[in-house]
This record gives structure tokens, sequence and C-alpha cells, in this order.
């Protein structure tokens, strides 16, 4: 069992009894008691043929997550844009792509558009310093979008080929905060053609599904490529990953697991709903 889903798996356990059946009213019990919606539930609900196995369970929570052509990196450099509501886990996130693209022998640039706070600008820039990546910052109250066109502008020069722009989760209104994220996705188009190549919004994992409603409001201002899911370890609410997906059709592309720079994953259907599904059955 993925070791994430573990407080997800306890709270399962509590309220399933250890057969080889699982029977419908317990399983709509735990699910919820997973934070899967009550939508995704009774759809499976009514898919579902009695008895309900491990095979039939896993084949019907698989059909609730939406199939997606897997995210191709089609340019140099791909710049990738990271959204989400201040805390959700998007400076930490980027700090982990770092480090994973790193690892796979890219050159990675980073860009601190959180320019509300001056700690979050520390923050990335320690993060930086740890990953010994070059990163583009501004002084607190600056623009965010020079900061997105310097950083695409220095990658250009220092051909650097992964370009990552971090951004703040709140200003003064929300707004501020919609006219913010669309001038910045501008101005990376002004830099580099087709720039941001991705929009990445980082839902912070321990909301559960009450982070659908944030989702939907980031994809209206900016149009959202995909979803990675925060905090997962630290949530008995990992049934919440069917609704997120079914009901906003993005794809889950990664879900982070902890709080250092290893701690990112990739959303593999088959393997979650494998973990997902092991307390319900001996
Ligand atoms: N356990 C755990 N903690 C995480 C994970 N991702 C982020 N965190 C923690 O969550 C807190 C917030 O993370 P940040 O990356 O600063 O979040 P943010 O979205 O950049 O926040 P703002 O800049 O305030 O908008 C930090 O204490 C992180 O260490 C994760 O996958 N697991
Ligand atoms: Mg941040």
């Amino acid at each position: 069992m993925l070791s994430f889903l573990k407080k997800t798996a306890e709270t399962i356990r509590s309220i399933v009894p250890r057969t080889q059946y699982v029977a419908p009213e317990i399983l709509e019990e735990a699910l919820i008691g997973a934070d899967m919606d009550y939508d995704e539930v009774e759809a499976l609900l009514d898919r579902l043929v009695e008895p309900i196995t491990r095979d039939r369970l896993r084949f019907g929570l698989l059909e609730l997550l939406p199939a997606f052509e897997p995210l191709k990196i089609t340019q140099n450099p791909f710049v990738e844009l990271i959204v989400g509501v201040n805390g959700a886990g998007k400076t930490t996130t980027i700090a982990k792509l770092a480090n994973r693209y790193k690892s796979e022998g890219h050159s990675v640039m980073l860009g601190a558009g959180d320019t509300f706070r001056a700690a979050a600008v520390e923050q990335l820039k320690r993060w930086a310093a740890k990953l010994d990546t070059p990163i583009v910052a501004a002084v607190e109250g600056g623009d965010p979008s020079a900061v997105a066109f310097d950083a695409i502008a220095s990658s250009l020069a220092k051909k650097r080929d992964r370009v990552r722009i971090d951004t703040a989760g709140r200003l003064h209104t929300q707004k501020n905060l919609a006219e913010e994220l669309k001038k910045i996705v501008r101005v990376c188009g002004k830099a580099l053609e087709g720039a941001p190549h991705r929009k990445l919004l980082v839902l912070d994992g321990t909301q559960g599904r009450s982070a659908i409603n944030q989702a939907r409001e980031f994809n209206e201002i900016i149009g959202i490529d995909g979803i990675i899911v925060a905090k997962l370890d630290g949530t008995a609410k990992g049934g919440a990953i069917y609704s997120i997906s079914r009901q906003l059709q993005k794809p889950i592309i990664h879900i982070g697991v902890g709080e250092s720079a290893d701690d990112l994953i990739d959303f593999d259907a088959h393997s979650f709903t494998d973990s997902f599904i092991s307390p319900f059955f001996p």
C-alpha cells in the first residue's frame, strides 16, 4: 500500500468488516468517510454488480477517473506557471518539480512571481540555493509579470530548458489576483510565443473535495491544464481524488506526499486505486 494513503486507509478500515465482499451500505459510508463526493459514490454504486468484490470495486473506481492523454513536454524552454490559493503548497511543489527535472538531467530556472509576500520570495530563494538552481526574483511589491518575463528571457539567454514560475495565492482582492494571473499569462506569451506551456493548479489535499470550487475559479480565470494535489500524506481525504478529477475533467499529474524535495510522485490511477481499495479487503 502506498504509505501516503495511511490515514485514508485507517478511516476506511474502521468502517469496513474484513470479508471477501463489501456490502453497498458499508461501501457508501466508507467512501463518504474518505471524502468522496456523494455524486461519485452514487455513480459508482449504481454501476457495481453485487457481490462487490475487489476486482469489481477496482474497475468501478477506475471508471470514475477520466482518461487523459499524457501531457507532453514539447518545447525548450518549457514554461510552467504554478497557481493555487495561499498555503496550497505551490512553492514547495515548484522545488519538488525543480528537483525532479534536475535529476532527469534538465537545467531549471525558477521565477519567484509571488511578490505579494517577501517571505514567499525568500522561501523559493532558499530552495533554489539548496537545489543549486538559478532564480529570478523581484523585490516585495514588484511586478510578478516582469519576473515571469525575465525568468523566460534569462532561460532563453542561458539555454535553461525548464522554467517554473511561482505565483501569489492571495492579493488584496480576488479580482486583483485574477487580473494579475491573466497579465502574467499574457506577458509569458510576449517573452516566448506559446508560453506558459502548462498552467498547473496546486490543490491542498487536506481540503479534500471542498477544493473543487476554487479549482473551477482558477480554471475560469486562466484555464488549467493539470492538477497537483499536495499534502496527501497528511489527510484521510484520499477519496476526494476521484471527485476532483471527475468533476473538473482535468488530469491529476502529481501528488505531494511530504515536505522534502523528493516527496512528489506521479499520479497513476491504477496504483492509487490499488492502494485505495486495499483496506476494504482482507
Ligand atoms: N506534509 C506535506 N506538507 C506539504 C506538502 N506540500 C507542501 N507542504 C507544506 O505546506 C506548507 C505550505 O506550502 P507552500 O509551498 O509554502 O504553499 P504555497 O501555496 O506556496 O503558499 P503561499 O506562498 O502562502 O501561497 C509548507 O509548510 C509546506 O512545507 C506535502 O505534500 N505534504
Ligand atoms: Mg508560496
